[in-house]
């Protein structure tokens, strides 16, 4: 009897093991985006070469950011919805975009899209970590 009964904790221990681990992959949709962390700035670089980084920003609404090309080739920031290619960087050059909506908005480069792509996150609390 008292082995059934230890054989039953084990058996809760384990249902809250796998309850736990079920969570954490819900709260993760996607699981390609693993390290793609929203970092929390309004300049995003285009280094060499072919990528935006950081690649997932978070800023505050009414923020402006600021896209610079230090790579040696020229891309270009397009969102989504916008005809291509969007904003034309030259090597050196810059463009900047205001947003006034909250939201996830992801964009591309049009000439390089497979490997370039990016989020600006922007969150309704100004200056504060949103949840
Ligand atoms: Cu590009």
């Amino acid at each position: 009897m008292i082995s059934a009964r230890v054989l039953g904790v084990r058996a809760i221990v384990l249902v809250v093991a796998i309850a736990t681990a079920t969570a954490g992959c819900a709260s993760q949709p996607g699981g390609a985006d693993r390290g793609a962390v929203a970092v929390t700035t309004t300049h995003v670089d285009l280094p060499k070469s072919y990528k935006f980084a950081p690649a997932s920003i978070q800023v505050a609404i009414g923020s402006t950011v600021t896209w610079t090309n230090s790579d040696n080739f020229t891309h270009s920031v397009q969102f989504a919805g916008e005809d291509a290619p969007g904003a034309v960087l030259k090597p050196g050059d810059s463009t900047s975009r205001t947003f006034d909506q909250a939201g996830s908005f992801t964009y591309v480069c049009a000439f390089h899209h497979q490997n370039m792509t990016g989020t600006v996150i922007v969150t309704e609390a100004s200056g504060s970590a949103a949840p």
